[in-house]
């Protein structure tokens, strides 16, 4: 049986990832870090498998890192630890450099020593190419990092490549697109608007409040995302492959089609701060009775959610990971934000 080891373990990825590859008989080993309160709310329902073991762990602290790569000697590592939150990362960019970059860095030189016939699998991200092109991105467009956390990660992209390189150690980036699911932390838009719209429907709040609605992102559920991380580094020779569905949508459609799912149709008007959605007819169907009233602001804009740069246009071209891999991705937009809405309405 084969040991898989995962930074990030309480992550989304990472709690999909374990189940993956536990049903792929792998052992896992996920390594958790110190909190005051509980963040294993995502794996709980492994915490008993007896292939899945949790360890404490921090890719800030070089000597956890090493230890626990020493003891279970792993013949995969995924690297899914990060200051995720791209707004985050510019009120915290010493950090996210920290965690996200020189974490990277810790998990290669320890593998490179201690294990140097590992499979090592960087979770590389869109951000890297800063989307002002407007065209469809793959593994030779050039990188344009546009935040704190996008400028770590493409440190440890090029790390990965260096080691890969210069040491021969079998690092794999996966370049992935936006990729969400009901386990999608809630700070992030599209969970933000799925948990918003259940506040909405029992009437807590009255106004969903977002940032930039015009950003365009190419989102996948994560189910195939995690997929997409086992079968790169079972099927494909260590190198660099963009992961994505080739669709893409704005901030504004994903919310249109979050309340249409419930029934509840939405228009936009305005621009700017000025721009509202407003609940203009109501659907025959819909996952729950519940109606909002026809003319009711559903959706305002706060400079709050502005970042100091914004991404504006992703979208993915992975015929590369594709060929080289067979990985399709099976759920399409409608999909994805379906099992959100349901999830967090009901
Ligand atoms: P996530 O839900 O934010 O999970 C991040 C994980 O990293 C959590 O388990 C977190 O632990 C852990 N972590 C944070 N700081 C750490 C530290 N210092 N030491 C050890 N662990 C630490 O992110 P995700 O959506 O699953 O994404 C997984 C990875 O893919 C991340 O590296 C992300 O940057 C990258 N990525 C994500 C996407 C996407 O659309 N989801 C796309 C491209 C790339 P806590 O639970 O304790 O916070
Ligand atoms: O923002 C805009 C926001 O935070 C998407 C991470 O997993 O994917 C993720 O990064 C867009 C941005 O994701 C709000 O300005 C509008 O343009 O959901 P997000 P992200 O920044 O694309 C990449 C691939 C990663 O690697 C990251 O780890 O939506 N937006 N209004 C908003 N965003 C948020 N969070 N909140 C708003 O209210």
């Amino acid at each position: 049986m084969k040991t898989a080891l995962i930074f990030g373990v309480t992550g989304q990825d990472g709690s999909y990832l374990s189940e993956l590859l536990l049903k792929n008989d792998f052992r896992v080993i996920g390594v958790k870090r110190r909190s005051s309160s509980i963040n294993t709310m995502r794996i709980t329902n492994l915490l008993n498998h007896p292939n899945f073991e949790v360890v404490h762990g921090d890719v800030t602290d070089t000597s956890s890192v090493y230890s626990i790569i020493s003891k279970y000697s792993p013949d995969h590592i995924y690297n899914l630890a990060a200051q995720s939150h791209v707004g985050v990362s510019f009120n915290e960019p010493e950090y996210t450099s920290q965690v996200d970059g020189i974490g990277t860095l810790r998990i290669l030189e320890a593998s490179k020593t201690l294990v140097p016939e590992v499979k090592f699998y960087q979770a590389s991200t869109s951000e890297l190419y800063g989307g002002l092109g407007g065209g469809s991105l793959n593994e030779s467009t050039p990188f344009n990092p546009r935040s704190p956390y996008a400028a770590a990660k493409l440190y440890a992209y090029y790390l990965v490549k260096q080691y890969r390189e210069g040491y021969g150690l079998m690092a794999y980036n996966g370049i992935l697109f936006n990729h969400e699911s009901p386990r999608r932390g809630e700070n992030f838009v599209s969970r933000k608007i799925t948990t918003e719209l259940s506040n909405l429907l029992n009437g807590s709040v009255e106004s969903i409040y977002l940032g930039n609605l015009n950003s365009v992102r190419d989102w996948g559920h994560a189910k195939d995302y995690v997929e997409a991380m086992m079968v790169m580094l079972k099927n494909c020779q260590p190198d660099d492959f963009v992961v994505s569905t080739g669709n893409c949508y704005s901030v504004r459609d994903f919310c249109k089609e979050s309340f249409a799912i419930t029934g509840n149709l939405i228009e936009f008007q305005g621009e700017g701060l000025q721009e509202i959605g407003r609940v203009v007819a109501h659907g025959e169907s819909g996952i729950t009775n519940k109606r909002i009233p026809i003319g009711q602001n559903v959706i305002k804009v706060s400079p709050k959610y502005f970042r100091p740069l914004d991404v504006p246009h992703l979208l993915g071209d992975s015929s590369k990971f594709k060929k080289a891999s067979g990985w399709e991705p099976k759920y399409s937009f409608s999909e994805l934000v379906y099992e959100m809405v349901e999830n967090d309405v009901n």
